[in-house]
């Protein structure tokens, strides 16, 4: 995608799960996550004008906490029915002051707030649908609705939540473009030499999903 981009009402900017969890000090920690929250502030003050939000929102006990399963330990992989789980640290607590937006985020243009992964048996890190695939969190209702047809994303994790967000709106047919700087990764090792982070890089360009740096939206 060309550098230059203009942004227009067509256009909303998405916060996937900026939250204190996925913070230095959280629960499941990513590396410089903090780090986004300046530069979404300024996305949101010089850039869009609309803007939704995600909140991962997880009851005590969750499908997805390595907690849950006795004999495993944080980042084990699991079989569960709707596919292969990654077994996280407790996080997300629901109500918990780790668990609302990072409190320095200007949430004046979120126009709605999705919470996911609150159903104890199914884990979501999509913003549109839960890790079945199929139970939709009506994200793709509203946005339809509002006459969006253009998602910029931004957030935690670049290779978890934010990947699985992109990867859904490409296949419901919005055109997708990660803000790249405004994004951390947990990059957890996958084949020698590979992480998540380059495995969902390859899967998201191959659907034509663009990386852009922030520098390179105009209005
Ligand atoms: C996330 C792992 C578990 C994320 C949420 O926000 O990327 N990752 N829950
Ligand atoms: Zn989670």
């Amino acid at each position: 995608m060309p550098t230059n981009i203009i942004v227009d009402a067509h256009d909303i900017l998405g916060l996937v799960d900026v939250q204190p969890t996925f913070m230095p000090g959280g629960e499941l920690p990513v590396a410089d996550g903090d780090a986004v929250v300046p530069l979404i502030n300024r996305l949101l003050a010089d850039t869009f004008v609309h803007a939704f939000a995600t909140q991962d929102w997880h009851p005590p006990g969750h499908i997805s906490f390595a907690s849950a399963h006795p004999g495993k330990q944080p980042f084990d992989t699991i079989a569960l029915p709707y596919g292969t789980q990654v077994l996280w640290p407790d996080h997300a607590h629901q109500g918990t002051a780790n668990a609302a937006i990072h409190p320095e985020v200007d949430l004046t243009r979120v126009e709605v707030v999705i919470r996911k992964g609150f159903h104890p048996g199914i884990d979501s890190y999509s913003t549109f649908f839960e890790n079945d695939r199929t139970t939709p969190t009506g994200l793709d209702g509203w946005l339809r609705q509002r006459n969006f047809r253009r998602i910029f994303l931004t957030g935690l994790a670049t290779d978890f939540c934010v990947a699985w967000s992109a990867e859904d709106a490409a296949r419901l047919g919005y055109e997708v473009v990660v803000i790249e700087d405004a994004c951390r990764g947990i990059a957890l090792p996958t084949t020698p030499g590979r992480t998540t982070l380059d495995d969902a890089r390859t899967r998201l360009t191959g659907l034509g999903v663009h990386f852009i740096r922030s520098d390179d939206l105009r209005t």
